[in-house]
C-alpha cells in the first residue's frame, strides 16, 4: 500500500512543514510526530513506518488541501534527468535535429543512458507555481516524467511527477546546447507530493499524461504508460550513482514518453496539467522568463 507525504506551508508562516496526505485528501501535520523534513523519512525506513502508524492511530487535526500551499517535494537533493528512454522521445529528437539525429538513435540502444543535470533544489518550482519558457526560444514544450526520489544510500524511496521544461529549437540546433535548452529559471517543476510504498512493477502500470489548456480550451493532450520506458529504474539509478555520491539524496527524472506534434509550442498563460495515475496531478501556468 502506498502512502503520500507532502511539503507545505500555511498562510502567515514562512517555515515549511511536512504532512501526510490522507485518502480523503486532507493533510495531517507531522510536526507532532517530530518530523521536520521529508529527508528524515527518506533516509530511515523505520522512521517512515513509525510515522505512518502514528498518523493512522488516534485522531489528529487535519487541514484541507485548500488551507495549504503545497511546496515541491525536494529539500537539498540535486535534480537529474534521464533522456531518450521512450521510443516517442527518440523519434521526436531525431525529427527536431537534422545533424544530431544519430546521437539520439545510438543512445536509445546503448547500454549507457543519457543522464543530465537538471536543477538545484532551490530552483525547483512546486504545484500551482509558474513554469518558464525562455524568451530566446521559439519552440517550447513541457515533458511529463515520473521522478524517482532516491536517498543518500542510493535507495529508491518514493515517486513524484516532474516537468522537464524544454526548448526544442535550442536543443535541436546543436546537442552541445542541451544545458541551455534544459536549465534556466523555472524549467523544473516537481509535485504535487511524494508517494512511497509502490514497487517498480506497480509504477510501470501507471498511466502518465499531460493536458495543456489555452484560453479555457484544451490545445494538447497525450498519455502513455510508464511501462513503455525502455530501461529499468535500477539501470538508470545504477548509472547515475556510478562514481558519484549524493550526500542529500537525489531526484531522477526518467524521461518523457509524451511529446506534442512538431507544430505545437507553449505560450505564456498556458496551463499545464500532468497526471500520473498512482500519484496525482501537477498543475502549473506558463510564463516567459
Ligand atoms: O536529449 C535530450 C533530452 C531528452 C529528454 O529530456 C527526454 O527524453 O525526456
Ligand atoms: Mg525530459
Amino acid at each position: 500500500m502506498s502512502t503520500i507525504f507532502c511539503r507545505y506551508r500555511v498562510a502567515g508562516e514562512s517555515e515549511s512543514r511536512v504532512g501526510l496526505v490522507t485518502e480523503g485528501r486532507s493533510v495531517i501535520d507531522l510536526r507532532e510526530a517530530g518530523v521536520r523534513t521529508l529527508t528524515e523519512l527518506l533516509e530511515d525506513e523505520m522512521e517512515l513506518v513509525r510515522v505512518t502508524e502514528w498518523a493512522q492511530q488516534g485522531s489528529h487535526p487535519e487541514l484541507t488541501l485548500a488551507d495549504v500551499t503545497l511546496l515541491p517535494p525536494v529539500e537539498r537533493q540535486e535534480v537529474w534527468a534521464a533522456g531518450v528512454t521512450y521510443l516517442r522521445s527518440k523519434k521526436a529528437r531525431m525529427e527536431e535535429s537534422d545533424h544530431n539525429a544519430s546521437a539520439y538513435d545510438r543512445v536509445y540502444d546503448a547500454p549507457r543512458p543519457e543522464l543530465f543535470f537538471k536543477s538545484m533544489p532551490e530552483k525547483v518550482v512546486g504545484p500551482n507555481d509558474f513554469v518558464g519558457i525562455r524568451r530566446d526560444a521559439g519552440w517550447n514544450v513541457p515533458e511529463p516524467e515520473l521522478a524517482l526520489i532516491i536517498n543518500s544510500q542510493g535507495q529508491l524511496r518514493g515517486y513524484t511527477i516532474g516537468n522537464d521544461m524544454s526548448s526544442r529549437d535550442i536543443e535541436g540546433e546543436n546537442t552541445l546546447y542541451l544545458p541551455q535548452a534544459k536549465i534556466y529559471d523555472r524549467s523544473c517543476a516537481l509535485g504535487p507530493w511524494m508517494v512511497v510504498g509502490a514497487t517498480e512493477e506497480e509504477a510501470r502500470e501507471w498511466e502518465i499524461g499531460v493536458s495543456i489548456e489555452r484560453g479555457g480550451e484544451e490545445v494538447f493532450c497525450g498519455s502513455t504508460k510508464v511501462g513503455q520506458i525502455k530501461r529499468t529504474f535500477d539501470e538508470l539509478m545504477g548509472y547515475l550513482l556510478r562514481s558519484q555520491t549524493f550526500p542529500h539524496g537525489v531526484i531522477l527524472f526518467t524521461g518523457t514518453g509524451v511529446v506534442p506534434e512538431d507544430s505545437f509550442t507553449l505560450q505564456q498563460h498556458d496551463i499545464v496539467r500532468m497526471k500520473i495515475s498512482g500519484i496525482g496531478v501537477l498543475e502549473n501556468q506558463v510564463t516567459v522568463v
